[in-house]
């Protein structure tokens, strides 16, 4: 039987990466960096999950030399950046996901989140779309910067399921990416997909469904458990 629900944060819980890629692009500006990255640059850059790999990423494809930036550092930069663009609000929670969380935890499942990105920006994310410590909202959270291998990897699921004391076929992975669904199903959930506006078109071998939140494109299980008991 599902016991949880697991939640990946950006571009599920709500559309992040624009604050992301706005927090890289001030950074290298306030550092003196002549980099800029478009849109399309970023799409690219995405598919290296984690910021410190990302700007690694890009310092390769620039031929730079790996040591040319203090990578830790700017990454600390953006971290705080991208914290303080939150603070001043306007990011929303994607459609259908507060109503997925209310009945989830209406139907006795357990909410937890396993993440990329470093654990102040879920906090960040928490506190711009419901006033409320990380921990109010998720009983467990995993993130990146807790695990060896980020995404595509099965570390921060497997690190989530540790924590909730359940095997990885009581769980349910909610995902927007590629990299995403092969974490999850790497670590042995299921997984639902909503593609986000940079994953759209991405390969989803793998993952159970393809679709909104609305309740009728849920899983039959979960569907089930959420209005029987709602
Ligand atoms: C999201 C990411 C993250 C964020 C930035 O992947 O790849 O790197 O863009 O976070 P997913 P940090 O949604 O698959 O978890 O800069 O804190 O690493
Ligand atoms: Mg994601």
């Amino acid at each position: 039987t599902l016991r949880a629900l697991l939640f990946d944060v950006d571009g599920t819980l709500a559309e992040t990466e624009e604050a992301h890629r706005q927090a890289f692009d001030e950074t290298f500006a306030a550092e003196g960096l002549d980099w800029r990255w478009s849109r399309d640059d970023y799409r690219r850059l995405l598919r290296t999950t984690g910021g410190k790999e990302r700007i690694r990423a890009y310092l390769a494809e620039t031929g730079a030399p790996g040591d040319a930036v203090d990578v830790a550092a700017l990454h600390a930069e953006k971290t705080a950046r991208y914290v303080s663009l939150l603070e001043r609000g306007g990011l929303e929670l994607r459609e259908g996901v507060a109503e997925l969380m209310d009945a989830g935890r209406t139907a006795g499942l357990r909410l937890a989140i396993a993440t990329t990105t470093s654990r102040p920006n879920v906090e960040a994310l928490c506190r711009c779309c419901w006033g409320r410590p990380a921990e109010e909202m998720f009983e467990v959270i995993a993130a990146g910067d807790e695990v060896a291998a980020k995404k595509p990897a099965p570390d921060v699921y497997t690190l989530a399921l540790a924590r909730l004391g359940i095997a990885a076929e009581a769980a349910l992975a909610l995902e927007d990416s590629r990299n995403g669904v092969l974490a999850a199903r790497a670590a042995g959930l299921r997984v639902i997909v909503r593609p986000s506006i940079y994953t759209i078109g991405e390969d989803f071998a793998g993952a159970e469904t393809v679709a909104s939140l609305a309740p009728a494109d849920l899983p039959r299980d979960l569907h089930e458990m959420l209005s029987v008991r709602t």
